[in-house]
């Protein structure tokens, strides 16, 4: 129990000092599964999440190609902490050092922009 209060302490003030206005929205947030396998047939792609941002900044996916993006955040030092695709309006804790998958729907050729919370940092998947 004393760890986990010193854990939260620790969050809420790196969260005040570097000023995202971090929305606790989603409670089921704790008990995202960890990613780990991926299905045949479904090409993963790595992307990390750290203090410049999302690299890569451009996914380039075939219209139907299975993807899984597989994001992993591994800096404290950043404000995304979790990512927004508005266009689909998904969003997504995202905890330090720990793959997060998240599935994008590739039926359509467009361009899926996905962000930080506050929309600084920004990337996308181009969809043709
Ligand atoms: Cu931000």
């Amino acid at each position: 129990m004393r760890g986990t209060l010193v854990l939260v302490l620790a969050g809420s003030l790196g969260i005040a000092a570097s000023g995202c206005d971090k929305k606790s929205d989603d409670p089921r947030s704790s008990s995202a599964p960890a990613a780990s396998a991926v299905a045949a047939g479904v090409r993963a792609v790595p992307i990390t999440v750290d203090n410049k941002g999302f690299t890569p900044s451009s996914i380039d996916v075939k219209k139907g190609e299975k993807v899984q993006l597989l994001f992993t955040r591994t800096s404290d030092e950043t404000c995304a902490k979790e990512v927004v695709f508005p266009e689909i309006s998904l969003k997504k804790e995202l905890p330090l050092n720990k793959a997060v998958a998240l599935d994008v729907p590739t039926d359509a050729p467009r361009t899926l922009t996905f962000q930080c919370g506050m929309g600084m940092y920004k990337s996308k998947v181009v969809i043709n």
